[in-house]
């Protein structure tokens, strides 16, 4: 499996994160979280690792609205060096504001602050999400970009929930553009609800996440619609009800698309910190689940999303590959 891993990164670096009620912390969408799934990945002697340089402006701007991207532009180079920048005023109103008064138009969540470098960091993630889809549908072989920032709260014209850009939609739109249809399946415990925006009868959406409307984004009133399947965790879920409700959703992916671009998310973790709704999901238990994705018999592009405990990355990472890599296998050896 070819690792793509983008070099600029650590040019988004947020150094405090908010939460209600709670004082600013320190914020764990960080650079190491990419050093922590390298060491799981190196366990499993997944060491293909390709570094990726380029920033995806061309394919960013046609997933994403103009005046979103030049906004982003635009602010990013007007911050100093070491400035985390979160806006403060958020109403319908803030056309033609001044730059830094604008923002709130396109911020949907104060937990991701901007830096001079976020935006390169993030079209750098995209490249990384783009180079790896275009490899699997050139090749049909699997690969496994290693986005940062991650990307499934990103919708057209909006950032938050420590996402920029649409990473998954940016490989599922270019694995479209080769003549495929992909489906998006996105693991993370987070509803993505940035890829909802993008869904399509190209490229549906497929989720299985906690709660919507007590855990972040805090949705009231999503539905399904067509071409987005939603499953909801129950509380304190455990392996082997998730992978039977995966299952079903990998049932219907392989009935209706010819490739798999899977948000990866290691956030399922119990007592990762952001879980506002527990699950009882050990390091150990993503094996099963990789081996349930690994088996489904399509080229697979994986796309990193969540997961916040550092010291337990590179076990889940282990553990997952651990189950993917021998389904790859097997399933290629199949007659
Ligand atoms: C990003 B991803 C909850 C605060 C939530 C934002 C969470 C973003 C999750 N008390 N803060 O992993 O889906
Ligand atoms: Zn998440």
């Amino acid at each position: 499996m070819k690792i793509f891993c983008p070099t600029r990164h650590r040019r988004h670096a947020p150094a405090f994160d908010y939460s209600d009620g709670v004082p600013p912390f320190e914020h764990l969408e960080k650079p190491s979280r990419i050093d922590g799934v390298l060491e799981g990945l190196a366990r499993c002697g997944l060491t293909d690792v390709a570094p990726v340089d380029d920033l995806a402006a061309d394919a960013v701007a046609q997933l994403h609205d103009d005046d979103y991207v030049a906004f982003l532009h635009a602010l990013c180079e007007d911050l100093a060096e070491d400035e985390q920048f979160i806006p403060t005023i958020f109403h319908d109103d803030l056309d033609g504001a001044p730059l830094r008064f604008s923002a709130g138009r396109f911020c949907k969540e104060i937990g991701t602050p901007l830096s001079r470098g976020s935006l390169e960091a993030a079209l750098n993630s995209a490249a990384a999400a783009l180079q790896a889809a275009n490899q699997t549908a050139d090749t049909s072989r699997e690969s496994f970009a290693l986005c940062r920032p991650p990307g499934h709260h990103a919708g057209h014209r909006r950032y938050g929930g420590y996402c920029i850009f649409n990473n998954a939609y940016i490989a599922a739109s270019a694995i479209v553009a080769a003549g495929h249809r992909p489906a998006v399946l996105d693991i993370d415990y987070h509803i993505g609800d940035g890829s909802i925006e993008f869904a399509n009868g190209d490229a549906p959406y497929h989720s299985l996440h906690a709660d919507t409307r007590t855990t972040y984004p805090y949705l009231q009133h999503l539905t399904e619609r067509p071409h987005v399947s939603l499953v909801e965790l129950p509380p304190d879920i455990a392996v082997a009800d998730y992978v039977d409700l995966l299952r079903v959703e990998l049932a219907k992916i392989a009935a209706s698309s010819t490739h798999l671009v899977l948000s990866l998310g290691f956030d399922l973790l119990a007592d990762d910190y952001i879980q506002d709704v527990v699950t009882a999901i050990s390091a150990e238990d993503f094996e099963p689940i990789g081996q349930a994705i690994g088996a489904l018999d399509m080229p697979q592009t994986l796309i990193l999303e969540g997961g916040y405990d550092r010291d337990r990355l590179a076990d889940c990472t282990q553990a997952f590959f651990a189950g993917f890599m021998p389904a790859r296998a097997d399933r290629s050896a199949a007659p």
